[in-house]
């Protein structure tokens, strides 16, 4: 990794202000992690979110597990803030009447869900109940956000990574997150409440890993060429773009050409 990532720098570079903890759905003291990996416990199943099924802790990072479910692969792992309604303790799915399902894409025959079921959880350590947040915390009243305010949010296609983002438009209840140097390549739409995006500070409280911003110059609407007078150009990324065919955007894998220090880095 590049040099350390400094807020305090780069708010003051980039002249932009951080979008206030009261716009968010977290909680202002992060919820404690004390999950352990190899704990079991039950999760909505992200694929097909009507079942529940055991989910198998395979990494910590900050305030968030790193799941994967039990009888799935490994290519679909997914992360959870401790304090989300989409886990639970194990029994608390029977407890309501409900039954456990095999993931979506369940590597055995359906049939043998149910003693899959059995020999997954025999012997299991199952986290204890006291380990889970009684509630999330609550939505805030309304989609409080301006455009340009900074933010830390999930990188949805890549969502091990939280990274330095901005409020790049506003739709009604729906915030849109631009990733800062990006290009745009990673951009989405959430509501103003999703629990993937989180002030300014989140990941340095949590001890979650923040990722430095990208080092791509934002092109206008245009897509022009640099030079044209249609770059936006961030003075911190002189850095010439080259362009790639669409539907290729994002950086290709193992080939960062630029080192990640900004005048931001410590
Ligand atoms: N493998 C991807 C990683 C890009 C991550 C972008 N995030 C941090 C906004 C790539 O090189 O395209």
């Amino acid at each position: 990794q590049g040099g350390h990532f400094s807020w305090e720098k780069y708010l003051k570079e980039t002249g932009a202000t951080a979008a206030p903890a009261s716009c968010f759905r977290q909680s202002l003291t992060p919820p404690v992690n004390e999950f352990k990996a190899g704990m079991k416990l039950e999760a909505q199943d992200p694929r097909n979110t009507t079942s529940t099924c055991i989910a198998t802790v395979v990494g910590l990072t900050g305030s968030r597990l790193r799941l994967r479910l039990d009888g799935s692969d490994n290519k679909n792992d997914f992360w959870r803030l401790v304090d989300s309604s989409e886990i639970q303790p194990i029994g608390n799915c029977e407890k309501n009447g409900g039954m456990l399902q095999p993931p979506l894409g369940f590597r055995l025959n359906a049939s043998s869900w149910p003693m899959f079921l059995l020999k997954t959880l025999n012997g299991a350590e199952m986290a204890p109940s006291r380990i889970f947040h009684k509630q999330e915390p609550p939505a805030p009243e309304q989609n409080s956000f301006q455009v340009g305010m900074k933010l830390e949010a999930v990188d949805r296609k890549n969502p091990h990574f939280i990274c330095p983002a901005t409020v790049g438009a506003l739709r009604g209840v729906e915030v849109l997150v631009t990733f800062d140097g990006w290009r745009g390549a990673f951009d989405y739409y959430c509501r103003y409440d999703s629990r993937d995006i989180f002030p300014v500070g989140w990941c340095s409280l949590t001890g979650d890993n923040l990722q430095p911003p990208g080092t791509k110059v934002v092109l206008s609407k245009s897509q022009g060429a640099p030079g044209d007078g249609s770059v936006e150009s961030s003075a911190m990324h002189p850095t010439p773009v080259v362009g790639r065919p669409p539907g290729q955007r994002g950086r290709k894998p193992g080939r960062r050409k630029t080192k990640v220090t900004g005048p931001w880095s410590q």
